[in-house]
C-alpha cells in the first residue's frame, strides 16, 4: 500500500506541469530590452497561478542576415517554461503555476551573453 502511494506521488510529480490553463490569480507585467528585464526581481506567493505578460521594447540581437529573433522569457528548471521570439512592440503571455518554492533565474537565452537580460524570481 505504501509503495503504491509512493508510485502515485512520484507519477504526479512527473506529469504535473508548471505551465497551466488555470485562471490567473496574479498578473506580472515585464518589459525586456537590451537593458535587461524590468522588473528584474519578482516575488510571488507559492502556489499561485501567475500570468506573465512580457513586452519587448526592442528586437534584441540580429540572428543573422539582419533578421532578429526578438527576446525570450525563460524560467530555468524546475519551472522550465519559455516564451520565445518576442519582437519589438509585441507582448506575449504565459501562465505558470508557482509550485516550487525558492529562488529561480529567468533569462533570455538569445542575448543574455551580451546584454543583462537576467532576472530573479522568488517564490515564497
Ligand atoms: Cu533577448
Amino acid at each position: 500500500m505504501k509503495k503504491l502511494l509512493l508510485l502515485l506521488v512520484s507519477l504526479f510529480f512527473v506529469f504535473s506541469c508548471t505551465k497551466t490553463e488555470e485562471k490567473p490569480e496574479v498578473v506580472v507585467d515585464i518589459k525586456v530590452s537590451k537593458d535587461g528585464y524590468s522588473p528584474s526581481e519578482i516575488t510571488i506567493p507559492r502556489g499561485k497561478v501567475v500570468l506573465f505578460r512580457i513586452t519587448a521594447l526592442d528586437d534584441g540581437i540580429p540572428a543573422g542576415y539582419g533578421q532578429s529573433s526578438g527576446h525570450c522569457f525563460y524560467i530555468l528548471p524546475p519551472y522550465d517554461v519559455m516564451v520565445k521570439n518576442i519582437h519589438k512592440g509585441q507582448t506575449k503571455e504565459i501562465k505558470v503555476k508557482m509550485i516550487y518554492p525558492g529562488d529561480f533565474i529567468f533569462t533570455c537565452p538569445y542575448c543574455s551573453g551580451i546584454f543583462p537580460t537576467n532576472g530573479e524570481l522568488h517564490v515564497k
